[in-house]
């Protein structure tokens, strides 16, 4: 297994749509044990493929205290949400900043588990607002990216203090 190196915003690699798996195959799998152990490590509490520059539709999750509850999301589809909710979220791409973002309140999810099989998610509270986090940087888009053009701005002088910072 390995750590990988998670992409850091803004990096333009982060827009990229990623593509559906055609198989489950053993590269698959290496790549979410790799993945898991990537986000346990960070640590968060989930990580999408595109933030470690794999552009293909992979998610793992988990949300539990004891971090032995992982959730394998492979061709993530929402088929059903509801309500609104608005929690503080992070980002493992863009260290250091939290905020605000609206999402549904829960969601059911159709995906393909690390075996390859069909299962359905029904997700409320911080395992839905997850699950939307981590299907957006599929389609290539990062949180702070719901916010006003100023809040923006101010968020990117931030980053690139920061990053000068630990240069
Ligand atoms: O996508 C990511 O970079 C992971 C991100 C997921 C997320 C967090 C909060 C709301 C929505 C999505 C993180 O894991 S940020 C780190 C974090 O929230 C955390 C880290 C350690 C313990 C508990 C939470
Ligand atoms: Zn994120």
């Amino acid at each position: 297994m390995a750590i990988l190196k998670i992409l850091q915003y803004p990096d333009e690699r982060l827009h990229t749509v990623a593509a559906p798996v055609a198989h489950v195959t053993n590269k698959i799998r290496l790549l979410i044990q790799d993945m898991a152990e990537t986000m346990y490590d960070a640590p968060g509490i989930g990580l999408a493929a595109t933030q470690v520059d794999v552009h293909e539709r992979v998610i793992v999750i988990d949300i539990s205290e004891k971090r032995d509850q992982l959730l394998v999301l492979i061709n993530p589809e929402i088929i059903a949400s509801h309500g609104a909710s608005d929690y503080e979220e992070g980002c493992l791409s863009v260290p250091g900043i939290y905020g605000k973002v609206q999402r549904a309140e829960s969601v059911t999810v159709k995906a393909l588990n690390a075996q390859g099989e069909l299962h359905v998610v029904d997700a409320s509270g911080l395992l839905a607002v997850c699950i939307q986090h981590e299907m957006d940087h599929l389609v290539g888009k990062v949180f702070v990216e719901y916010w006003s053009q100023l809040k923006l701005t101010r968020t990117l002088a931030r980053l690139k203090k920061k990053q000068r910072r630990t240069m």
